[in-house]
């Protein structure tokens, strides 16, 4: 049993498990992809027998697929133009299936992006950056060109690596990042290469191409160049060998993920060149194998008071001047995956760049692994305001590991579920998603389904409330950014790394004035908008205090001031996660007992942490308002100077779990 947990949880459980071997997988031909499509529906297909078809249709895009049940309801007919989207097709009526949906009737569907991309933070010790799931899913020592199945050391590695290429294309994700975009330069050694090109061979099949993060200094850490001024021929010269090395191994290789001039990360900058010079140097030699280079955005030089308002300024003059094959991948926030964040000024600001937005699927601020919270509806909250056309692709910051259930957290799966369905479609709503995934991972008894569907979509605006309200944002502890420290102060901190930086809390009020008489980040929005967002009185109240800082008497719509109505919404969000409680006690019928236990225990640490979030903002806050709490709300279980002592001592980048934290508490 043991041995197969990390198998349990993953939708695609519902499905048997492969027994591919890797030899004869690599050639990227349709056959192999054709053949997973078959074998798929021998094992796990149980109604009428499906025919899969190539077919070139007007009406689907490349991986697209139609399933057409016959008239006489004996047989389905499904058709794509490519064999990856016959495998998609498949796995959408197995998906079906596993809920017991009829099929019925026709259906169709073709991918809203081209680009549905997986960035893992995985370095290449092992180690995850802001990863909660175990260790990195890449045994870089044992991939070798003889990965077998039937190999007994590499079998669980390799059974790993396959169900991790099903899930994904079970739910249309189609490229995967492997390295952290702190890159080690490392990556790009001929040795690391060889073991890159096996797991592209192992994922080609499933329609799941490789990209690697590169660091920017490669040429000077690897071969000792004097430079990597990107308009030093030598450089580029050095990028084009590289890059034509990778595509010997890696015909179909996707390209390049890059952080430059970003939290000590090297770049062009360093040599007084752009964005636009680096980007463009690697577009140039990856263009000829049709290779992409994904730029990040997320960049904060204080070229300004306003880190809010940083990446627009840097970006923003430089629209038009990328290279066709260049993507700027922009964080959905103009800040870093708050719990809640207005969307990123620069999707709109850039009409002739081509644009991707980055979601953090990861749980670095929401909680980690211990925190029940479904991310759909923040990404869907993101798309009411993108236009989804506006964009060329989506990525996800990955939150897969070892652990035997993948993700930490049971429910944790349903994030990255859930990026590749909206990825697929971001007009899917978040309750359809949640609903998928309950059917496929648990139960399809409404008497279950229901209620835990519910919890679901409540969950991260619960974490909202316990968190960080009404337009707060970035309150976290140091480093780690697990548990609530609005007070943190590190000697010699970037002020902007500092929670006080961004709640500004003082006797007369709370929150960051980024409107036309503060910092005007309001400015950088369209005019609808910005008007919108620059006055209190039409400013959303979710995003209030990051637009305003108002006074602790300031009236809400409610009626209550904001002191009353923030102590409400912390008080709100710990009550929800009591609720949550009792649903999930409620779901045991329907639960296998190691789950049920698994979450119950990780519920009752988050109640906890709510608890913990609620007193240590409020008591904290209410030094500055002087203000009491409303009587018929819970009164604090803790001191606040005892809670300014809670250090976790855990560093930046380890995976805190319950028990450790809770050692804590
Ligand atoms: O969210 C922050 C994280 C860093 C991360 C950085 C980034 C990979 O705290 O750990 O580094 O953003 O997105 O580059």
């Amino acid at each position: 049993m043991k041995g197969k947990r990390w198998l349990l949880l993953l939708w695609v459980a519902l499905l048997p498990l492969l027994g591919l071997r890797a030899e004869g997988e690599g050639s990227g031909s349709h056959g192999s992809t054709r053949q997973i499509a078959e074998q798929e529906l021998r094992e796990g297909w149980h109604g009428v027998p499906v025919h899969l078809e190539l077919k070139r249709e007007r009406q689907l895009a490349a991986d697209g697929f139609r399933i057409r049940p016959a008239a006489d309801g004996r047989s389905i007919l499904l058709t794509s133009p490519t064999a990856t989207g016959l495998l998609y097709g498949t796995y959408r009526l197995l998906a079906l299936q596993a809920e017991q949906k009829t099929v019925d009737q026709e259906l169709m569907e073709s991918p809203a992006y081209t680009l549905r991309i997986l960035n893992h933070w995985d370095n290449l010790d092992g180690t995850v950056e802001r990863g909660y799931a175990g260790r990195s899913l890449w045994d870089w020592e044992h991939l070798t060109d003889t990965l077998r199945a039937d190999d007994k050391q590499a079998s669980i590695t390799y059974k790993r690596y396959i169900a991790y290429a099903r899930a994904n294309a079970a739910v249309g994700i189609n490229g995967t990042v492997l390295n952290n975009v702190n890159a080690s330069p490392q990556i790009l050694t001929a040795d690391y290469l060889r073991r890159v090109k096996c797991l592209a061979d192992l994922f080609r099949p499933y329609g799941l191409r490789v990209y690697l993060s590169v660091n920017f200094a490669s040429p000077m850490a690897l071969d000792g160049l004097p430079t990597a001024d990107p308009l030093h021929p030598a450089v580029a010269r050095w990028w084009k060998a590289k890059t034509d090395e990778i595509y010997r191994l890696i015909p179909d290789f996707g390209g390049f993920l890059v952080k430059a001039n970003s939290e000590g990360q090297p770049g062009p900058c360093d040599y007084g060149r752009t964005h636009v010079d680096g980007a463009n140097m690697l577009a140039d030699v990856l263009a000829p194998h049709h290779g992409i280079v994904m730029w990040r955005a997320f960049v904060y030089s204080p070229t300004d008071a306003d880190r809010a308002k940083q990446a627009y300024l840097e970006f923003e003059p430089l629209d038009g001047q990328f290279r066709p094959n260049v993507i700027v991948q922009v964080k959905n926030g103009p800040i870093d995956f708050q719990p809640r964040e207005p969307y990123s000024p620069l999707f709109g600001a850039m009409p002739r760049t081509p644009l991707m937005v980055e979601f953090q699927i990861t749980q670095e601020y929401l909680g980690q692994a211990n925190h029940l919270v479904y991310l759909a509806p923040m990404w869907k909250e993101f798309f009411a305001l993108v236009p989804p056309n506006l964009l060329k692709g989506v990525a996800g910051v990955a939150n897969i590991g070892t652990d035997a259930n993948w993700c930490g957290h049971p429910f944790a799966a349903a994030n990255w579920y859930a990026f590749g369905r909206l990825a697929w479609d971001p007009s899917l709503s978040s309750a359809t998603i949640a609903d998928e995934w309950l059917r496929q991972n648990f139960s399809n008894d409404e008497a279950f389904v229901t209620p835990v569907r519910q919890l679901m979509l409540e969950s991260r605006e619960a974490a909202v409330d316990y968190m960080m309200p009404l337009g707060l944002h970035h309150l976290f502890a140091w480093g780690h950014h697990y548990g609530p420290e609005p007070w943190c102060d590190v000697a010699g901190a970037r002020p902007d790394w500092l929670p006080s930086y961004y709640h500004r809390a003082d006797t007369l009020g709370i929150g960051f004035d980024r409107s036309r008489t503060g910092s005007d980040a309001v400015e950088q929005y369209p005019d609808s908008l910005a008007l919108r967002y620059n006055d209190p009185a039409t400013c959303p109240e979710e995003y209030l205090l990051w637009f305003h800082h108002l006074p602790w008497s300031y009236r809400m719509k409610s009626g209550r001031t904001l002191w009353d109505e923030l102590c409400r919404h912390y008080d709100q969000g710990v009550r929800q996660v009591r609720r949550f409680q009792q649903v999930w006690d409620e779901a045991e019928p329907y639960v296998d007992p190691e789950r049920f236990a698994d979450v119950q225990s990780r519920l009752r640490i988050q109640v906890r942490d709510a608890v913990w979030w609620k007193d240590a903002c409020l008591l904290y806050f209410q030094r500055f308002s002087r203000r009491p709490i409303p009587y018929d709300i819970e009164r604090p279980l803790h001191e606040l100077h005892r809670l300014e002592l809670i250090n976790l001592n855990i560093s930046n980048f380890e995976c805190p779990n319950g028990a450790l934290l809770d050692r804590y508490r």
